[in-house]
């Protein structure tokens, strides 16, 4: 039986993961940090609220930044493969915890690496890298042979990431790739990221719970896939000859405000714009109603404007394709909250 580590295990992917792996009948473990309140909604169906293990599924407490803590637990599990997905992974809160983002998503990724190749260097090792790297880029789409231009501490910092897994790959012959994913969402999706705001907030205006919508930069394009579909590109990045780093994005790039369209399309309300930047606003065409305001607290210093992946690569040498795209995920997306707020507002 295959053992797998997964750091992030409590994170969308890592929730993902670990359905996957068990599947395909590995022994896996999650790292999960401690704090005060539980966050283990997404795995609690796995492995049941009060115990630390069920069946092939065990959890560790552990923390990027607690270098003894990860090589206590790399030489505890010692592991076939690693997936590497924990990080503070929100781009716009990078910006006011640069130390701490670049603590655990650079120098976490090499105390973990560090630990591997002390006690299990014949593990193989999945890095979530990620588009952000490319920031604003020179050239479009997107490929593994574009130039970094990283514009967020969150991104220089998974840059940093990024080239010593090729570093340990290059120096020590170790098994250690990057996944370069582009964004990639769900209903598990974390709340403060924009389609599952706005997914949420949406849901909750057609049933009556909120009023409208508030929102930063609408004109920001991104090439959204759906999370279970790249989960299933790092297993595949991890079960080649070798080690190589892969771009895993749909080809589709749509904006903010496409998405919020889409959104309310998906509750029978059309939106129409007026005004300009911080006083745009969207209200429903039907009945004049304001529905969605500009915030500039939303705003980062600096964005990265648009976002368009060809993933050629993984198609032709991993045969990866995405299986959900932008109107479908949207859907799914849609109808997730709408059922979850009416649970929510059964109860
Ligand atoms: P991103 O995702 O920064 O691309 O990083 P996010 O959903 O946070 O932002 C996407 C775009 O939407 C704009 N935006 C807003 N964003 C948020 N979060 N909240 C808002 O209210 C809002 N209004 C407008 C943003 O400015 C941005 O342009 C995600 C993360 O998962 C990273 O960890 C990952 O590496 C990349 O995707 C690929």
């Amino acid at each position: 039986m295959k053992k797998a580590l997964i750091t992030g295990v409590n994170g969308q992917d890592g929730s993902y993961l670990v359905e996957l792996l068990l599947e395909k009948g590995y022994e896996v473990h999650g790292i999960v940090r401690r704090t005060s309140s539980f966050s283990r909604e997404r795995i609690d169906p796995l492995y049941g609220k009060n115990t630390d293990a069920v069946g092939e599924f065990v959890l560790h407490y552990g923390d990027m930044s607690d270098e003894k803590n990860l090589r206590k637990l790399v030489e505890f599990v010692r592991p076939d493969e690693v997936y590497h997905l924990a990080s503070q992974s929100h781009v716009g809160i990078s910006f006011n915890m640069p130390e701490y983002s670049t603590d655990v998503n650079a120098l976490g990724t090499l105390r973990l690496l560090e630990a591997i190749h002390d006690y299990c260097p014949t593990a193989r090792f999945y890095q979530a890298s990620t588009s952000e790297l490319f920031g604003n880029a020179d050239e479009s789409p997107l490929t593994e042979q574009t130039r970094f231009k990283p514009n967020s501490p969150y991104a220089v910092a998974k840059l940093y990431a990024y080239w010593m897994t090729v570093n340990y790959r290059q120096t020590y012959g170790m098994y250690a790739c990057n996944g370069i994913l582009f964004n990639h969402e769900s209903p598990r999706r974390g709340e403060n990221f924009v389609t599952r705001k706005i997914t949420q907030t949406v849901a909750r205006i057609a049933l009556g719970l909120e009023e409208s919508l508030s929102i930063g930069n609408m004109n920001a394009c991104r090439d959204w896939g759906y999370a279970p579909d790249y989960v299933r590109a790092m297993w595949l990045m991890l079960q080649q000859k070798d080690a190589v780093d892969y771009v895993i994005a749909t080809g589709e790039s749509h904006s903010v405000r496409e998405l919020i369209e889409k959104s309310f399309a998906h509750i029978g309300t059309k939106i129409k714009w007026s005004g300009e930047g911080a006083d745009e606003q969207g209200v429903d065409a039907a009945t004049g109603k304001i529905l969605i305001t500009v915030n500039p607290k939303y705003y980062r210093p600096i964005d990265v404007d648009a976002v368009l992946g060809d993933a050629s690569k993984a198609r032709n040498e991993l045969g990866w394709e995405p299986q959900v795209k932008f109107d479908e995920l949207v859907g799914i997306m849609m109808e997730a909250d709408l059922a979850a707020v009416r649970k929510s507002d059964r109860n």
